[in-house]
């Protein structure tokens, strides 16, 4: 292996873990043509992050992220942070010259988002920085599998496409209040943090792109428990729904919300052609069904195992030793490693993940643009 690609990670939450963890797997269990070292962790709090660092072999921690912005050993920025903070982090790392990994959804507004995309575009043309957001589903192999058949024509003209994320952690009204609930830390709500995935994976699965929507959201409970007994407001949408054009014609249906009772964490995705269909449920993640028309009156949806060889991202085990949630960050470290390398551009770039965060301002603007018809008009 050549020069390290050296990484600072800013945030040392969820998503710090999910690719603290990532980086040490990747070059672990795939070839890769420079090895990721974590040399940097960066958190809100000294004591937790040194912590942190300790946990996962990270020889340096600090509390500001301009340091890291700052330091020239460091190649890479990775953005764990929540949504309020990924423009400021994204476009003073770009500035620097810094390849970025942001997490998703890419920012809290269309705004930001588009800001974030023309300066990754600026800063490649400038000093070679690539940029790239967190979309981490799209490495899921059953999805990534999903997309290479729809590549080959395995559904024929894709007619209708449906995506619902499913989460049920707000289904307790006295759940407690998170800074997912607040519009100014989190950008929106059920929509941008997991409408987002299903609008990424729709499109990215189906290869058509969503060029209009209909949508409702609503807000069940506005305001939920604080650690001091106070009550703190929820100003973002608990769930979405919204109906979709799609280019070519195909019609999308997707539903988001923290209110499913009884389902943990369900992203579906379901695709209807003329040949045939192909669904996926994230609760199931290591297979895809497959429905072939031609298969006559033999024709049903059939489970494909894709840990086998030839599958996508199948370096792991032996077939059919299963993968979960984390291998997909793994993927996503190793696509990301191998495009810096090669100096090409890890997708979802920033322009990408700005075409959702357009979607999610479309859907926002038609929920608040009542529109509703009654019956009875
Ligand atoms: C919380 O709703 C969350 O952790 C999302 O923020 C993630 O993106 C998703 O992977 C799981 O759910």
């Amino acid at each position: 292996m050549s020069e390290p690609l050296r990484i600072a990670i800013i945030g040392t939450a969820f998503m710090g873990r999910a690719h603290a963890h990532a980086w040490r797997s990747a070059p672990a269990f795939f070839d890769l043509p420079r090895k990721p070292e974590v040399v940097l962790a960066v958190g809100r709090d000294a004591f937790k992050t040194e912590e942190f660092a300790g946990t996962w072999g990270i020889p340096e921690s600090g509390v500001d992220w301009r340091e890291a912005v700052a330091r020239p050993d460091i190649d890479v920025i990775d953005i764990c942070t929540p949504g309020d903070s990924h423009a400021e982090i994204a476009l003073a790392a770009l500035a620097a010259g810094k390849h970025v990994l942001c997490e998703k959804p890419l920012a809290n507004t269309r705004a930001e988002a588009e800001e974030m995309a023309a300066a990754a575009e600026a800063a490649h043309a400038a000093t070679g920085a690539l940029a790239m957001c967190g979309f981490s589903y799209r490495r899921t192999p059953a999805l990534s599998y999903a997309r290479q058949l729809v590549e080959e024509g395995f559904v024929g003209r894709l007619w209708q496409v449906r995506a619902q994320y499913l989460q049920d952690w707000l289904a307790d009204p006295e759940a407690p209040w998170v800074w997912r609930l607040s519009s100014e830390l989190a950008g929106s709500g059920a929509l941008g943090d997991i409408g987002s995935h299903i609008i990424d994976a729709a499109q990215w699965v189906s290869g058509h792109r969503i060029e209009a929507v209909s949508a409702l959201t609503s807000t069940f409970v506005d305001a939920r428990p604080l650690p001091d007994g106070s009550r703190g407001e929820v100003d973002v949408d608990d769930a979405a729904v919204f109906s979709a054009r799609l280019t070519g014609g195909v019609l999308g249906a997707f539903e988001a919300t923290r209110y499913a009772t009884g389902r943990k964490n369900a992203l579906r995705v379901e695709l209807s052609g003329t040949e045939g269909a192909i669904a996926f449920d994230l609760t199931d993640s290591n297979f895809v069904e497959l429905y072939r028309v031609a298969d006559g009156e033999r024709a049903g949806f059939t489970r494909i195992d894709v840990t086998q060889p030839g599958h996508p991202y199948a370096e792991w085990w032996p077939p059919g030793h299963a993968l979960g949630y984390e291998h997909a960050f793994s993927h996503q470290a190793v696509d990301f490693v191998r495009a810096v390398a090669a100096g090409e551009q890890p997708r979802p770039s920033f322009a990408d993940a700005a075409q959702v965060q357009a979607v999610l301002d479309a859907v926002q603007r038609s929920a608040a643009a009542d529109g509703l018809l009654t019956p009875t008009a």
